[in-house]
């Protein structure tokens, strides 16, 4: 019987070299393709010896690292579900995460076993193993002892692999369940639609709890046998110092203006990239342009999402099978990959005309199968004929790119990282003295949008804005902490008294 691991196929894919060089870590660290197939071995039979129930998640928060990868991959192998938890989130947002997902496993940084583990102890988890980006933590001690042989477990495509958390413009995170098969035939098709080929090396920067690190740029590298160059943090000298030595660079639009800053960033610098993508947010068209520029390349745009990975790409070169698919054109996301249905709808249901803007639905092998225990919530983001809702707002031309436009759903995307207003205002609502907030994006030059927070205070109190800012800071990750805040006498709002969420954007952009 076939096995739809997705960890099968990738591990069929490493190069019979085996002692080549799989990753080469920044501070000159080198794993072969051995290595990772004996580590993921010891790992998976680390987790297999804890007999743990099927269908068990491994809830994971720690800093990156080839070991953390690794985990990832041994996950897969061992037939667990992997649940990448961002470094930045607090306590308080863990202690949702963890008691909605039930992990069997959790794995944190040493620094933060004690506050993680008594969440964890708190809803049952059995296992709570440590691991630091310097080799270090529980985790690992307790893997060596454990054999480097490991068969992988047998898994159908329909089978969960892994849970991304993903935050809602009402209400709490939902946890988005992905299959072997949504992964598996998402890298394939990315694998041929991006010309993957023998030779080629991915220049890693990206955080790996996150479909744009984790699952595009690791599982398009791991399913090519293609070497990585695997840098703990984006530093953009850095990426141009090791340029030379890649072929392959993916990036959010932030990574891109943050290079462009850099004078060392021109032709000779990109002379032996074969490919630059960008995503996970708007990539404005100056930056497009000044790249071309700049370096001679043409960066290639795609769209996606937690609940469906990859989406639509601008091409790679000229296909004959994709007859009209040639040009990478900035301001668009490029066109539906291969097995990917996607149409543009009105509110009322209505198959949108060629260049008529509407909220887009997509269907495929990719779109995941729903969120983990919100069967209703899982239906409402549905059609009947079984279309997901996106929530993203855009136009298919007439040679059939999608240009997203704007979005539905109240979002911010800062940096790369989603920010849901209505979560912040909760945190800030609750607040001493706080009547009332509203957060909303503004452009911003280096992370493309950044929070903003327009706050109303309880009559007969003062508050300062100062003060709120240092508040949010310890009850929420980072990048979800609006960069500015005001307190004002009154919010603006329409008849309906709904606030107008636009004259803010207006009113409070620099
Ligand atoms: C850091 N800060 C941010 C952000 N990142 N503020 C707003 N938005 C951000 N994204 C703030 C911190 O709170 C801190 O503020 C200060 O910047 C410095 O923090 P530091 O960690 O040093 O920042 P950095 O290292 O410069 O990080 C910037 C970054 C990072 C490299 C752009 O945000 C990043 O790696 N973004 C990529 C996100 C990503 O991978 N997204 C893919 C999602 P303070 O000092 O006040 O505390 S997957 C996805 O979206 C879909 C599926 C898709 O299509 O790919
Ligand atoms: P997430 O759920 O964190 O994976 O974020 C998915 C959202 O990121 C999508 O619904 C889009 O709004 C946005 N997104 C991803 N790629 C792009 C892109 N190339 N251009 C504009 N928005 C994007």
């Amino acid at each position: 019987m076939k096995n739809n691991n997705l960890f099968a196929a990738l591990r069929s894919a490493f190069p019979a070299a085996l002692d080549s060089v799989a990753i080469e870590t920044d501070n000159g660290l080198c794993y072969s393709w051995r290595d990772l197939d004996r580590a993921t071995a010891m790992m998976a039979n680390l987790l297999v010896s804890l007999k743990l129930p099927a269908g068990s998640r491994i809830a994971v928060q720690v800093e990156k690292s080839v070991e953390a990868l690794m985990l990832y991959l041994a996950t897969l192998r061992a037939g667990y579900v992997f649940l990448p938890l961002n470094t930045a989130y607090q306590s308080a947002e863990i202690d949702y995460f963890i008691g909605n997902a039930e992990p069997s496993v959790v794995v944190c940084a040493p620094k933060n076993f004690g506050w993680v583990s008594k969440i964890a102890f708190k809803v049952g988890t059995r296992h709570v193993f440590t691991l630091g980006d310097d080799r270090s933590g529980s985790l690992l001690e307790r893997a060596a002892q454990c054999a480097d042989r490991h068969t992988v477990a047998q898994r159908g495509a329909d089978d969960l692999a892994a849970i991304l958390y993903t935050s809602g413009t009402t209400g709490r995170s939902k946890g988005a369940m992905l299959s072997h098969g949504n992964m598996l035939s998402n890298a394939m098709v990315l694998k041929d639609y991006w010309g993957w080929k023998k030779g080629d090396v991915l220049m890693h920067v990206l955080p790996i709890f996150h479909v744009h690190g984790l699952f595009v740029a690791v599982h398009g590298a791991l399913l090519n046998g293609s070497k990585m160059i695997w840098m703990a943090r984006f530093d953009p000298r850095r990426v141009l110092e090791k340029m030379p030595e890649a072929t392959v660079f993916m990036g959010v639009p932030t990574l891109y203006v943050r290079l462009l800053a850099e004078p060392g960033l021109n032709r000779e610098a990109a002379r032996h990239m074969r490919l630059f993508i960008a995503g996970s947010a708007p990539l404005l068209i100056e930056t497009f342009n000044e790249w071309i520029a700049r370096t001679g390349h043409t960066i290639l745009e795609r769209y996606g999402m937690s609940e469906t990975v990859m989406l639509t790409s601008n091409p790679y070169a000229a296909d004959p099978r994709y007859a009209n698919q040639s040009e990478r054109r900035g301001g668009t996301v490029g066109f539906p990959l291969p097995g990917v249905s996607l149409r543009v709808q009105s509110d009322d249901g209505r198959n949108m005309a060629v260049g008529e803007v509407g909220g887009i639905q997509v269907k495929g092998p990719n779109v995941f199968g729903g969120y983990w225990q919100m069967p209703e919530k899982t239906q409402e983001e549905f059609t009947p004929d079984g279309y997901f809702k996106t929530g993203d707002v855009g136009r298919v031309d007439q040679d059939g790119y999608v240009s997203i436009v704007g979005r539905s759903k109240d979002l911010i995307i800062s940096g790369g990282y989603n920010v849901y207003p209505a979560e912040v205002e909760d945190v800030i609502n609750a607040l001493p003295g706080v009547a009332e907030s509203a957060v909303i994006g503004v452009p911003d030059a280096d992370f493309g949008e950044v929070g903003v927070a327009v706050v109303i205070a309880k009559a007969g109190v003062s508050i300062d804005p100062a003060n709120i800012l240092q508040k949010l800071k310890t009850m929420l990750a980072n990048f979800k902490v609006p960069k500015r805040c005001y307190v004002v006498a009154e919010l603006p709002r329409n008849a309906m008294g709904k606030v107008q969420k636009n004259v803010l954007r207006t009113q409070y952009r620099l």
